[in-house]
């Protein structure tokens, strides 16, 4: 990076500010991953919780000598969200062991219809993305409750479960996660599945790639294992300790990253389909790229007749859930 790309990089930085609603596992830890990536000159967080959202914010400003430069605000008043670049969406009840996302539904969209319409009002001009699950259900929801374009407004879909796919095949194979090429997509929960087709490890499509004795290293039975385990990853990590937050923490930051500095990654976030691959009218799961604007073009991956039908059921899965909540 040259001395004038680093000093606009700096400046960009000092401008942004980023907004969390909810101060819970997942929303502080965002803040945490956020502040120690210097992703915003301003975090700020929301949370009906008075006492909560003060002591999230007074701890986290007490390690601000040892991050890049920035401010932590938390309040119970959304005036707080005032002018976010961008909002991310935490609110809502914690998944108990036991407990599908789906059964979640009813008080995580009573959430965002009282809301939703609040945040537009104090920051018109930012890019929504929803973590409260069920996710795909919840961000449905909110673009109708909202008006917000498609575009601003977006879940964070399949990301981390994507993340965990190739942390698991980095596993299997002996390569860096880095390294690995892969997605998740779909519903993020039961019916979501990846694109074993597409994937790759560098250059070597995944299916082709062997181990040092010459086997191919993923047959049906390890990839039926794997994708198994993606699904149940959550729930072993909520069993273990009640919450998942350091990882969403950090593939959340990474997304928030992507819309500021307008980096135009390719991300499998939730949005609004239109005829992607003849699927419309529902959020879900596909490679898109992410920037400045919120979610641009969605990725036509290629897939096989069975990943295509994958995705439908999935489609399908989600759609029925919205109908039942009556959108
Ligand atoms: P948590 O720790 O219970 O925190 C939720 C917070 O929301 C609490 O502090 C509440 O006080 C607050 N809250 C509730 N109602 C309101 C409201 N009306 N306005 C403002 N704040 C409110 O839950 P946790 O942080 O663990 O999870 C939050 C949500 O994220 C849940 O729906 C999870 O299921 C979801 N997750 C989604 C993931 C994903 O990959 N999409 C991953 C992990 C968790």
């Amino acid at each position: 990076m040259t001395v004038e790309a680093l000093a606009e990089d700096t400046r960009r930085r000092r401008r942004t500010k980023l907004g969390i609603v909810g101060a819970g596992a997942v929303g502080a830890t965002l803040a945490y991953a956020a502040l120690m990536r210097g992703v915003a000159q301003t975090v700020s967080l929301f949370d009906v919780n008075a006492a909560k959202v003060h002591a999230e914010a007074l701890d986290l400003s007490h390690g601000i000598q040892f991050v890049p430069m920035a401010h932590v605000e938390g309040s119970d008043d959304i005036g707080v969200l005032a002018d976010s670049d961008v909002i991310v969406f935490t609110a809502g009840a914690k998944q108990k062991p036991g407990q599908s996302r789906l059964d979640l539904a009813e008080s995580t969209i009573a959430i965002v219809r009282a809301i939703l319409p609040r945040l537009v009002e104090v920051a018109p001009d930012a890019v929504h993305i929803m973590v409260t699950n069920p996710v795909d259900v919840v961000t449905y929801a909110a673009l109708k409750v909202s008006g917000l374009p498609p575009e601003r407004l977006f879940g964070w879909g399949t990301v981390l479960d994507s993340s965990r796919l190739r942390f698991l095949l980095a596993e299997h194979t002996g390569v860096a996660a880095q390294s690995v090429h892969a997605y998740v997509v779909g519903e993020h929960g039961d019916s979501e599945l990846p694109l074993w087709s597409s994937a790759s490890i560098g250059s070597v499509p995944l299916l082709q790639w062997r181990r040092p004795d010459g086997r191919i290293a993923l047959d049906e039975e390890a990839r039926g294992r794997i994708a198994t385990d993606v699904v149940q990853s959550a729930y072993r990590v909520i069993e273990g300790k009640g919450a998942t937050n350091y990882a969403i923490g950090l593939a959340a930051t990474r997304i928030v990253e992507a819309v500021l500095y307008d980096e135009r990654r390719i991300l499998p976030v939730s949005s609004l389909l239109d005829d992607y691959h003849g699927i419309s009218d529902v959020c879900l799961s596909v490679p898109a790229i992410v920037h400045a604007g919120g979610v641009g073009e969605r990725v036509q991956a290629p897939m096989t007749d069975a990943e295509l039908a994958g995705l439908r059921a999935s489609a399908d899965a989600v759609r029925e859930t919205a109908r039942r909540f009556g959108f």
